[in-house]
């Protein structure tokens, strides 16, 4: 079955006309991304050219996905926008809520055993809204979608970051807030700012061991965890008509961790392979007939300075397989450095496990070519020196990938099949003895390896690399191992060096699966209940934030000045703080824990101004808001790098922080704050971050006349009675300023209805 096609047809039948009308208007050839954008304007044909970086646009993105992690959230405020059914095509994916512990089977009874009551939920109210579900097991968010879902030329959200993975089938897809979707399943529009363009021009091609994801290992290496940030990277070039799909995907997944709003590929000839691998013969007849609007014009891509605003060249024939990290994405090393930069630093070099999956590098390919080192190692009776586990990406590549024997070669060398789920990438994991919290080394092909994201623990060195170079490592059990020139000694004391790795790109006999775990929503769902236990610790109904008094908010104290890398991580843990998702009140209590206080470089300990005691941030923000004070939170570059988890900005929105005011914003993440009615301002002047003292008072002046594109004055009182007056930018538009003053965005489309 081919979900949705009516309405694929329907936005391929409005291209020509509306790349006609902004071809003209913008008067120039086209980029890929600027067609998607312009043919999916709110307003239909375009009427203005809109400014790059500037501009806020209204967009209609033609469907919406979310996860079980963001959906609950997101659904909670759906809930309240009383409206009877989604207005474009959305579904749910339960995949981050099951642990990897034991194997799939009883990992994933257990997971059902443990979230009963929010998988019935997220089934029910998906069932009620004419949302599709799918069920735990069936696979992890973006693979489903990049199967099922995914278009050339299509514009889609998700409230989960990754959700830019379906660039890799030439869309444009971005990670938003579960407010966000809200808007779009509510009919509204969807606002953005028209972005800048970064080109990524390939040449050459992928030869032996380097693979898609050295690509973006290496552009995350050139453009660094924020290098992205405003910008939509597009693909182009014979190199990139070269790489499979899934590559594609893998590539524009990890757009994510250089902060970039999205990643696209051009419709070619993988995108044509895949879909109709995938049963979607249908949108290949639909696409073809408009194939020259579903990838940017020849002139631009002949000559591309002319038409992006950062051009990044790569020659796939010189690349050399890369690791990253650890503890950020960012952090790129070729293979053939590694010894070096491991003893320069004092990394760990001993590999513990190695770990593949992740929606990043999940697909048929990924464990095809992963599977034919394994092989060799059994072959040549080497046994590995790490652990190892595996999460396939959907069911449907798992029951692929077990008919072709991949899963058996893997099972051969002792590997822990998990759920085709999240599992590790997002802190499910129950890896034994994590606790004691010893200096390790793992290696996985996920996309974020952040501190104590996979594990839990601080001093867990995670590194990421390709699925193929993930298990030469793990078999080596030495991260400074180098497949492409070292040799391993096998049980015989014989030397073995592996040869290059090869997999099937796509199954040569078909994929073919027996349940896909797909719960097609009621027709009319009208009578179907969606209960929410009053004294539920999983699940709480959503009050309304308060209204801006129309007021300057004055006395405000400091609850945290956090020093360098703040992700949404360490603002809002995942692991085990998972469950309380549905919860805004217990999730709170995490609020936080995981920055570090720039004045006693520890974590989850500030000073409380009330009691001149340190004790735990949610705590000491809980008091500050028994008393009626208000608070700010300080930071860094970046702030809120990661995941599109809004329970970042509403936990402290519903325990009274008023104010967030950082070096710089990572983008999801400030329109987060702003959807959820609270501040999120920049210092105009970076040097500023240094005059907040721990003691010192806050006082708004002109927050009366909050205006688009002019700066909050900020009056700091120290504790020895100085003062400092200093300017905060912000980058909020009118609409959004009245999202502040109606003390959120929903609160605001609620004062509509009525
Ligand atoms: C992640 O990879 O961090 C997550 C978990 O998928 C998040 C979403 C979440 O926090 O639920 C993301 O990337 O947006
Ligand atoms: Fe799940 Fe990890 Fe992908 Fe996030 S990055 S969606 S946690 S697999």
């Amino acid at each position: 079955m081919v979900f949705d096609i009516e309405m694929i047809k329907r936005i391929y039948s409005l291209y020509p006309e509306r790349i006609e009308a902004a071809r003209k208007l913008v008067g120039r050839p086209l980029t890929l991304t600027e067609k998607i954008l312009y043919t999916h304007l709110w307003e239909g044909n375009a009427s203005q050219v809109y400014s790059r970086g500037n501009s806020y646009v209204d967009f209609a993105p033609d469907r919406v996905a979310m996860q079980d992690a963001t959906a609950q959230m997101a659904l909670l405020q759906f809930m309240q926008a009383g409206k009877k059914k989604v207005a474009v095509p959305s579904t749910v994916h339960a995949d981050h809520l099951i642990q990897a512990k034991v194997g799939a089977s009883k990992d994933l009874q257990e997971s059902l055993n443990q979230n009963n009551e929010v998988f019935n939920f997220l089934s029910s109210i998906s069932n009620k809204y004419g949302i599709g579900f799918w069920k735990p097991g069936a696979g992890i968010i973006h693979q489903v979608v990049l199967e099922n879902y995914a278009f050339p030329g299509g514009m889609m959200i998700g409230t989960d970051s990754h959700t830019v993975n379906a660039g890799g089938l030439g869309m444009i897809a971005i990670g938003v807030g579960g407010a966000d979707a809200v808007d779009v399943m509510a009919a509204m529009a969807w606002e953005l700012k028209f972005p800048k363009l970064i080109g990524v021009r390939l040449t050459g091609k992928l030869n032996g061991w380097t693979s898609a994801k050295d690509v973006i290992l290496k552009v995350a290496d050139i453009l660094t965890v924020k290098g992205g940030t405003g910008a939509v990277v597009e693909y182009f070039g014979e190199g990139a008509l070269a790489l499979s799909c899934t590559g594609k995907g893998t590539i524009c997944n990890m757009g994510a961790e250089i902060g970039a709003t999205t990643s696209t590929f051009g419709y070619d000839e993988s995108m044509r392979r895949y879909l109709n691998a995938t049963g979607r013969a249908e949108v290949v007849s639909a696409a073809d007939l408009i194939a020259e609007h579903l990838t940017g014009d020849p002139e631009v891509y002949d000559d591309p300075k002319t038409y992006f605003d950062q051009l990044i060249e790569i020659n796939l024939s010189d690349l050399e397989p890369h690791i990253n990290g650890p503890f950020t994405p960012d952090n790129g090393t070729p293979v053939s450095k590694m010894k070096e930069q491991a003893k320069n630093n004092e990394w760990p070099t001993k590999v513990e496990w190695g770990l593949i999956g992740s929606c990043t590098n999940s697909s048929y390919e990924d464990l095809a070519r992963a599977a034919s080192i394994v092989k060799q190692a059994v072959a040549n009776g080497l046994l590995p020196k790490a652990e190892f586990g595996i999460n396939p990406g959907s069911e449907q590549v798992r029951f692929t990938a077990e008919r072709d024997g991949i899963l058996e070669d893997f099972e051969k060398m002792g590997t822990k099949i998990f759920t085709n789920a999240c599992g590790p990438c997002i802190g499910q994991w129950a890896r034994e003895g994590s606790e004691k919290q010893e200096k390790n080394t793992i290696i996985h092909s996920f996309n974020r390896n952040f501190s104590k994201r996979a594990d839990g623990n601080p001093n867990t060195h995670a590194f990421v690399a390709s699925p193929e170079i993930v298990a030469a490592i793990a078999i080596a059990g030495d991260l400074c191992f180098n497949p492409l020139t070292d040799s391993l000694i096998n049980a015989k004391g014989e030397a073995f060096k592996f040869s290059a790795p090869h997999g099937e790109e796509l199954p040569i006999n078909g994929f073919s699966v027996e349940d896909n775990g797909y719960q097609a929503p009621a027709e009319d769902g009208e009578s179907v209940q969606v209960v929410v236990a009053p004294d539920s610790s999983r699940l709480q109904l959503l009050d309304n934030f308060p209204m801006w008094d129309g007021e300057n908010i004055t006395g405000a104290k400091l609850l945290i000045k956090a020093k360098g890398k703040c992700t949404t991580d360490h603002i809002s843990m995942a692991g085990p703080w998972l469950k309380y998702r549905g919860h805004l009140d217990n999730i709170s209590n995490n609020l936080l824990i995981g920055a570090e206080n720039a004045f006693n470089g520890k974590v989850n300990s500030v000073k409380n101004s009330l009691t001149l005691n340190y004790g735990e941030v949610p705590a000491v923000q809980r008091a500050y808001k028994a008393a009626g004070i208000p608070t700010i939170v300080v930071g860094d570059h970046n702030y809120g790098e990661g995941s599109s988890r809004e329970h970042a900005a509403m936990e402290p929105r519903h325990l009274g922080v008023a104010a967030v005011i950082v070096k710089s914003f990572a983008r999801i993440h400030e329109t987060n704050l702003k959807k959820q009615g609270m501040l999120g301002l920049t210092f105009q002047n970076e040097a500023d971050y240094d005059k907040i003292q721990e003691d010192d008072t806050f006082n708004f002046i002109d927050l009366t006349s909050f205006l688009p594109g002019k700066a909050l004055t900020l009056e700091i009182v120290h504790s020895t009675g100085k003062s400092d007056t200093i300017l905060l930018n912000h980058t909020y538009n009118s609409s959004q300023i009245d999202w502040f003053k109606a003390g959120s965005a929903l609160n605001l489309i609620k004062l509509m209805e009525n």
